[in-house]
């Protein structure tokens, strides 16, 4: 088999190699794909850094990468959806299609999932990679492999908006302005959203939510006070929010995300921060103020790709740095350290 696949391999901790892997052929169901672009999330860096995320540790290397998109390389034989050619965004979990969760259509759920770079299932941070057939969404010319790879965290925030019932004339408040806070704002403001308020600790994530289209911000740090920060939403608002998504993992966000909904709102906690909190629970039971998980997204990609391809939402500008496959390690470094702002970081694999 040839071995011209190179491949960014996590191998503990602080050590992320490139290095060259054989071509995978794929089987009956799936497609080999030439990757194209693969972002890097909070949650690759993670691993890199630590290690581990809760439970799931790197236990053996893996390969890194699960915001991407590829171009169609070859097609097992029971494939009809897709042919070679084909620009794809790729959908990285693939759950087993029978349990009560997947028969339900809520797969994130399923136990079984595969999800790229989730240990110790690899990712697709490479030249070739194979995937089931049903998990990728084919792009129209006009749509980017950049945009491909970002309908991953775009989900995400279509996702929150759903589990939130965002809608036509919906007041939201966004708790943290990173890659998820601002998709979520995006994904809110497509579904209906009127007023959008936005915050977080950085200057700079805050001016790129307003000129992605938050209508408010707010900047906090570290020792700012919970009840003024509530009341400085609703004074900005006029009204309190129907619904918060919360996207920081911040304790102090989920308390404030409690306090500041309307009361028989929504909040979603999309952020994972510790495992425990302290949240004013009695203050959200009395108002009726009802508090919802999100984990990943199901059945999301094919509205986060109607909304790119209509033009009625603009991922492009969350992307502040890019590099080759090859400089996977200098990106990696920028994500860690954040320089020059960095928000989404793109690595393109095609030469
Ligand atoms: P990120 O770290 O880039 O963004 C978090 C933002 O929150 C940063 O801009 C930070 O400055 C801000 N922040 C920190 N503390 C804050 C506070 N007290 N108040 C306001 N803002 C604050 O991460 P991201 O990639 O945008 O992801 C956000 C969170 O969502 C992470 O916790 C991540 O693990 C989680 N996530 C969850 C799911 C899921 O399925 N539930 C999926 C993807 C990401
Ligand atoms: O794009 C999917 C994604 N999911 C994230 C984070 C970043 N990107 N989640 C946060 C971590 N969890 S987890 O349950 N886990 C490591 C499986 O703690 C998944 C969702
Ligand atoms: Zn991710």
């Amino acid at each position: 088999m040839a071995s011209d696949n190179l491949t960014a391999v996590l191998y503990k901790v602080n050590d992320l190699r490139l290095e060259k892997r054989s071509i995978p052929e794929p089987e009956d169901h799936e497609v080999l794909l030439e990757m194209g672009s693969v972002g890097i999330c909070g949650s690759d860096v993670h691993y890199l850094v630590n290690g581990a995320i809760g439970d799931f540790v790197v236990r053996a290397p893996m390969v890194m990468g699960h915001e991407a998109s590829g171009t169609v390389a070859k097609v097992g034989k029971n494939v009809k959806n897709l042919k070679v050619g084909d620009r794809v965004a790729i959908e990285p979990g693939v759950p087993c299609k029978t349990c009560e969760y997947c028969k339900h259509g809520r797969y994130n759920l399923c136990a079984d999932i595969i999800f790229c770079a989730t240990p110790p299932c690899h990712g697709n941070l490479c030249q070739y990679y194979t995937h089931s057939a049903d998990f990728c969404y084919k792009l129209p010319d006009h749509v980017s492999m950049e945009e491909g790879a970002l309908l991953e965290p775009l989900s995400v925030g279509v996702h929150a908006c759903r589990r939130a019932d965002v809608k036509l004339g919906s007041t939201v408040l966004v708790t943290g302005a990173g890659p998820i806070g601002l998709v979520s704002m995006l994904s809110a403001k497509a579904m209906g959203a009127t007023k959008v308020i936005i915050t977080d600790l950085a200057q700079n994530r805050l001016d790129l939510a307003k000129d992605l289209g938050a209508d408010y911000t707010v900047l906090l740090n570290k020792d700012s006070n919970e009840k003024a920060i509530v009341e400085q939403v609703h004074q900005l608002l006029g009204k309190e929010p129907d619904k918060t998504i919360e996207c920081s993992g911040a304790e102090s966000s989920i308390r404030i995300a409690i306090q500041a909904t309307k009361s028989g709102g929504v909040v979603v906690v999309v952020g994972m921060g510790r495992p425990e909190a302290t949240v004013p629970l009695v203050n959200a039971l009395v108002r009726e103020v009802d508090i919802r998980g999100v984990f990943r997204y199901a059945n999301c990609y094919p509205l986060a790709l109607e909304m790119i391809a209509s033009g009625k939402v603009d991922v492009k500008k969350l992307i502040t740095h890019n590099y080759t496959l090859e400089e996977t390690l200098a990106a990696f470094e920028t994500a860690k350290t954040g320089a020059g702002g960095a928000v989404k970081i793109m690595i393109h694999c095609k030469k």
